[in-house]
């Protein structure tokens, strides 16, 4: 599993607010306690309340790559915010989160995961929105994956994300999501690979934690390859090493769940 932790979200009121006071220090800690939990990149998100998107990655990126030396996911619903990111990323190959399949969106993203080698996230959703079906997801997906590879962007350099909505919301589409998941892998030789934020499922919820971690392992089960996570709740992750021997990922060994953490 590629592990991508989600911390550094203005979404979180703490990251927000190290935002507003271009405080470094609550961020810093935040990089760094992801990539000790064993993080392969951390996503890096302004959130929604900033005017200055593109300023504010630039900084990001720069505050989180003085402290640790893992690549990122560069985050943002605008493409000015994630090419500043791109312009200033400087450890291995970030990650472009992401792209919609809305064609001239697409195009851009294209473009700039071929300028700065990254890999590519491709939402299964367009200007009409997020289907709610697997079938229509997998159609995106495909539109995206042809596109990908009219630009000479080898499928193994893309991610697709089928979209998970909050279970409080929009329940019906969590069994289309794995159903999109599982059908992914047959839609290239060699497949792109898939991805979820998995915390968006549990968003509003009560239980959140342990949606989150039954999500996961149902995922885990239809062939997920990577997810942005809480790497820092230790249960979530006692879970996905648990999945990765029951999914014979990993050679059982006793001692297995202690060897799994760091
Ligand atoms: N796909 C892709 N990228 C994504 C998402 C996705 N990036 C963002 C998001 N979804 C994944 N990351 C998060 C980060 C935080 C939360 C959910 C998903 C979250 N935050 C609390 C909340 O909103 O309730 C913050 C509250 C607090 O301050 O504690 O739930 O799907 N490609």
């Amino acid at each position: 599993m590629i592990l991508i932790g989600e911390r550094i979200n203005g979404l979180f009121k703490d990251v927000r607010k190290a935002i507003q006071e271009k405080d470094p220090k609550p961020i810093q800690e935040l990089a760094i306690k992801q990539a000790e939990a064993g993080a392969h990149y951390l996503d890096v998100n302004t959130g929604p309340a900033v005017d200055n998107p593109a300023e504010v990655m630039d900084w990001l990126v720069e505050v989180v790559q003085e402290v640790v030396d893992i690549p990122l996911s560069i985050d943002a619903a605008k493409m000015d915010a994630i090419e500043a990111g791109l312009k200033v990323h400087k450890n291995g190959r970030p990650i472009i989160n992401s792209t919609t399949a809305e064609a001239k969106m697409l195009e851009r993203a294209l473009t700039l995961t071929k300028e700065y080698n990254a890999l590519l996230i491709g939402l299964a959703m367009n200007e009409k929105g997020v289907p709610k079906d697997a079938n229509s997801r997998c159609a995106i997906a495909m539109e995206i994956i042809a596109v990908a590879d009219e630009f000479g962007i080898p499928t193994s350099d893309l991610f697709i994300d089928p979209l998970i909505l909050p279970v409080g919301v929009a329940q019906d589409h969590a069994p289309e999501v794995l159903e999109t998941i599982s059908q992914i892998k047959t839609l290239a030789d060699p497949p792109p690979k898939t991805v979820i934020g998995l915390s968006n499922v549990s968003q509003k919820a009560k239980h959140r934690e342990l949606i989150n971690r039954i999500f996961l392992v149902m995922s885990m089960g239809v062939g997920l390859d990577a997810a942005i996570v809480d790497v820092n709740d230790k249960d979530l992750m006692d879970a996905m090493a648990t999945a990765k021997i029951l999914l014979n990922q990993e050679i059982y060994a006793e001692s297995y769940l202690e060897m799994s953490r760091r």
